[in-house]
C-alpha cells in the first residue's frame, strides 16, 4: 500500500457517480493492473482566509457585463486549487459497487428478516474491517488519534474520518471506533452496551470541544444502519456539514439510541429497521430472493 505522488499510468474505465451539488465525481479505473476507485471532491472555501483568493494572483476572465453586474471565471492561485482525492487501491468489486450510482430500494427489515436474511449474509461476506483493526492496533493513523480510552469494554479511539481534510471545523467529521470486537451493528446494541454508548457520547463530545472548540450543541453523533463496516463505530459531524449518509434512512442519533435502549433492552433486536439498499448489493438481492419485492409492488418503487 504505497503512497502515490501522481496519477501516472491511471487508466479511466468509467465515471461511476457524479454530483454537481456536492461537487464530487467518482471514477473506476485501473492502476498497475488492479482496480482502483478514485473520489474527487472540490473543497469548500476557507472563509477565514478570503485574502488568499481576492488578490492580483487571481486572474479574471469576463463572461458577462451589464450595467453594474459582471460575471467572471476566476482562476485562483495554484496553491488554492487542490481538490480532495480519496484513492482505494486495490479496490474490490464491493468497493466499486459501494461508490456506483444505482437505483435504490427501501427495505423494511423485521426482526425475523434480520435473523434469516441479513445475519447469514453478514456472516458470510462483508467489506473487510482491516483498516479498523489497523487503527485499534496503532498500525495506521496513530498520529491522528484525537482521544483514546483503552478500556476493552467501554473504550474507543476517536479520530478524523477519512472524508474530512481536518482543516475546516465547519466540515468537522470524526469517527469513534469501539475497542470491543463483535458488535456488528445497531442490531447488537442492548442494555449491556449502554456504558460503552454513554462513554463514547460523553468523552467524544468533551474531546471534540477540547481539540476543535466545537461544542456538543453543534454536533450530531449518530450510527448508520446498515453500516458499510460491521465493527461498532459512531459518527460525529458538525451540524453545518451536510454529511453524506446523514439522512433519515440511515442515521440513528446516539442520544435516541441510548434512550430507546433504556426504555426497552431488546429495542434494536425487535424493531423493524428501515434502510435503503442499492440494486446490485448482495443484501438487496437476498431480500429480493426472499420475495420482498414481488412483481406488482416492484412497479410502485420509484426510480431516484
Ligand atoms: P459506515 O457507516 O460503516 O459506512 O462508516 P459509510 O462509509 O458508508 O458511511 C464508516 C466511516 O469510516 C465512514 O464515514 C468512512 O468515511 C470512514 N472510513 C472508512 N475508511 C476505510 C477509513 C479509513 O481508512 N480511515 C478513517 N480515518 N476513516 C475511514
Amino acid at each position: 500500500d504505497a503512497m502515490l505522488s501522481n496519477f501516472d499510468g491511471f487508466e479511466i474505465l468509467k465515471v461511476i457517480s457524479e454530483n454537481t451539488r456536492s461537487k464530487t465525481v467518482t471514477v473506476h479505473g485501473k492502476m498497475k493492473g488492479e482496480n482502483a476507485v478514485v473520489l474527487l471532491e472540490k473543497k469548500p472555501f476557507d472563509a477565514k482566509h478570503m485574502n488568499r483568493y481576492l488578490t492580483e494572483e487571481t486572474s479574471l476572465k469576463n463572461t458577462l457585463k451589464n450595467d453594474i453586474y459582471g460575471t467572471y471565471e476566476a482562476f485562483l492561485p495554484s496553491t488554492e486549487n487542490a481538490v480532495k482525492a480519496v484513492v482505494i487501491h486495490p479496490a474490490t468489486d464491493k468497493h466499486i459497487q459501494k461508490y456506483t450510482d444505482q437505483e435504490r430500494f427501501v427495505i423494511e427489515e423485521t426482526e425475523n428478516l434480520y435473523k434469516t436474511v441479513t445475519l447469514p449474509l453478514l456472516e458470510s461476506k462483508q467489506l473487510s474491517v482491516q483498516w479498523v483493526y489497523n487503527i485499534l492496533e496503532k498500525k495506521q493513523e496513530a498520529d491522528r488519534i484525537v482521544y483514546e480510552d483503552t478500556d476493552p469494554e467501554i473504550g474507543f479511539i476517536l479520530l478524523p474520518d477519512m472524508k474530512w481534510d481536518r482543516k475546516d471545523p465547519a466540515a468537522l467529521y470524526l469517527v469513534a471506533i469501539a475497542h470491543k470486537h463483535g458488535i456488528k451493528s445497531l442490531r447488537d446494541l442492548n442494555a449491556s452496551k449502554l456504558p460503552l454508548l454513554k462513554n463514547i457520547l460523553n468523552q467524544g463530545k468533551n474531546a471534540i470541544m477540547k481539540k476543535y472548540n466545537v461544542p456538543s450543541w453543534k454536533l450530531h453523533a449518530y450510527i448508520h444502519y446498515q453500516p458499510s463496516y460491521y465493527h461498532f463505530h459512531v459518527h460525529f459531524t458538525n451540524i453545518k456539514l451536510e454529511a453524506p449518509g446523514f439522512d433519515a434512512d440511515r442515521a440513528h442519533l446516539l442520544t435516541d439510541v441510548i434512550e430507546n435502549i433504556e426504555m426497552m433492552d431488546t429495542y434494536y433486536e425487535k424493531k423493524t429497521l428501515t434502510f435503503v439498499a442499492r440494486e446490485t448489493e448482495d443484501l438487496f438481492l437476498k431480500f429480493k430472493e426472499n420475495g420482498c419485492f414481488d412483481e406488482t409492488s416492484q412497479d410502485e418503487i420509484k426510480k431516484d
